[in-house]
């Protein structure tokens, strides 16, 4: 991508309304723009970040067993009213009619949709365990939508949901989403530590928030600091073994962790002093194991081996990719910017051009910029004709992990500058090996 021709729009000033640093950076880093309260536009940079974060997500997803589909983000009120929660669910929700004045709403989340999709189709044991998520925007009113894409009033989850038979079942349906989730956030660069959290309005009494510690962040969260350096399950976990993936819940809930709702201090202090971690948190998951609250009301059962009908048993599995995006900002910046991890950064690699209009530059710059596009890295080139000091603050600013700086004096030598965003370090080398070192 050549920034000359691409829409990225900076701001150079720091803008008032932003209250916490991942905020400030989106706004001046051009990724996103609100449009009314609580209510975002992804600019193309946070596009690219919101994407790479979906993928992963989507990713791991997929490799626990879920399947992916798509619901419509408005739902028509008579699913809530079988379920009970039209009413309950209180001025959160936007509700809406259409022009037959029926009664519909902008979905704040999906139980009531997705039983509705099994209880017409699955009607044995046969065809469970199922986990059926999609990506898709929520709506919620919330009272006081604040901090950018943290609160927000429109904002994306990715929503799963389990049916298993028995109660046995749908704990190792949750037990899959538990290990999953260590491992999308751990790929996302973040550690999210496991804790025991009220269940609200989803309901059920077996739920987990997953809790990124952060000063910034809305929770108050309490727990052994252990977490912070227990592993992460590998890659070639096997999530069909009850016994393997209740190994790892019990090992990543055998030690304190809560959130402040249901935080138990006698609990806490016994915790030895030195152990104890009280924090502030941001929530970038929710996990919950509700068994028949939806399946009940709406009626989704199926034929069990004993050839009687039964009730299934579901949990809920929330991630909120809009919220992750600032909040791996929070955990990932410095004074001059963001500092992305190279699996979500929006770009691989930004070329700048110290001198555009300068041969020796421009013919540098291209020959870089062609043979790692051509290596399939995801490449900025910065062809502008800004000072050059404008161009290493925009670089710094967007937090793209690598940059190649060709400036007249090292081109002239055959060489240019490779500056690792991160430590700050920056090499000389000659033009083969900068592009050798990528492509390799
Ligand atoms: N149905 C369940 C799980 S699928 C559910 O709705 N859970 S939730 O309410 O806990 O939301 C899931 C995730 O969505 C949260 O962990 C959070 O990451 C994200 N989220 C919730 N509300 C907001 C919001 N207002 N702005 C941004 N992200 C949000």
């Amino acid at each position: 991508m050549r920034l000359s021709r691409y829409f990225m729009p900076i701001l150079k000033e720091n803008p008032k309304e932003a209250e916490i640093v991942s905020h400030r950076l989106m706004l001046r880093a051009g990724m996103i723009r609100q449009q009314s309260q609580g209510i975002y536009s992804w600019l193309p940079l946070g596009k690219r970040v919101l994407d790479k974060v979906n993928a992963i997500i989507r990713d791991e997803q997929n490799r626990a067993g879920a399947i992916e589909l798509s619901m419509p983000t408005l739902q028509s009120a008579e699913l809530w009213q079988e379920s009970g929660r039209y009413d309950a669910y209180g001025k959160e929700m936007l509700r809406i009619k259409d022009r037959q004045d029926r009664p519909m709403l902008y979905g704040p989340t999906n139980e009531e949709m997705v039983t509705d999709i099994f209880r017409s189709s699955v009607k044995s044991y046969k065809d469970l365990p199922l986990n059926l998520y999609h990506i898709q925007l929520k709506f919620r009113d919330e009272i006081r939508p604040r901090f950018g894409t943290m609160r927000s009033r429109e904002f994306m989850m990715k929503d799963a949901y389990s049916f298993d038979l028995t109660r046995e079942g749908a704990e190792h349906s949750y037990n899959k989403m538990f290990a999953a989730y260590l491992r999308t956030f751990d790929r996302l660069g973040l550690r999210a530590i496991p804790m025991r959290a009220d269940t609200g309005p989803i309901g059920g009494k077996l739920s987990h928030e997953f809790i990124i510690l952060a000063d910034t962040g809305e929770s108050e969260v309490f727990c052994h600091k252990d977490f912070v350096d227990f592993d992460i399950p590998g890659a070639h976990t096997d999530f069909d073994s009850v016994e393997g993936l209740q190994a790892i819940f019990d090992k990543w809930t055998s030690l304190y962790a809560a959130t402040s709702e249901m935080h138990d201090e006698a609990a806490f202090n016994a915790v030895p002093e030195g152990d104890r971690l009280s924090a502030r948190g941001i929530e970038v998951g929710h996990i919950f194991y509700f068994g028949t609250k939806y399946s009940e009301p709406m009626g989704a059962k199926v034929q069990g081996p004993d050839g009687k009908e039964h009730f299934v048993h579901m949990g809920s599995y929330g991630i909120g990719p809009t919220r992750l995006v600032p909040a791996i900002i929070e955990a990932s910046h410095d004074d001059n910017g963001i500092i992305w991890p190279a699996s979500v950064a929006p770009f691989d690699i930004v070329v700048i051009n110290m001198k555009a209009g300068d041969q020796a530059c421009d013919d540098t710059c291209e020959l870089i910029y062609a043979a790692l596009t051509k290596a399939g890295k995801d490449v900025l080139y910065d062809d502008t004709d800004d000072r050059a000091g404008t161009k290493f603050a925009t670089a710094d600013l967007i937090g793209v992990p690598v940059q190649v700086i060709a400036g007249p004096r090292a081109v002239a030598n055959g060489e240019v500058e490779v500056k690792d965003r991160k430590t700050g370090a920056r090499e000389t080398m000659t033009i083969e090996a900068a592009i050798n070192r990528f492509v390799a």
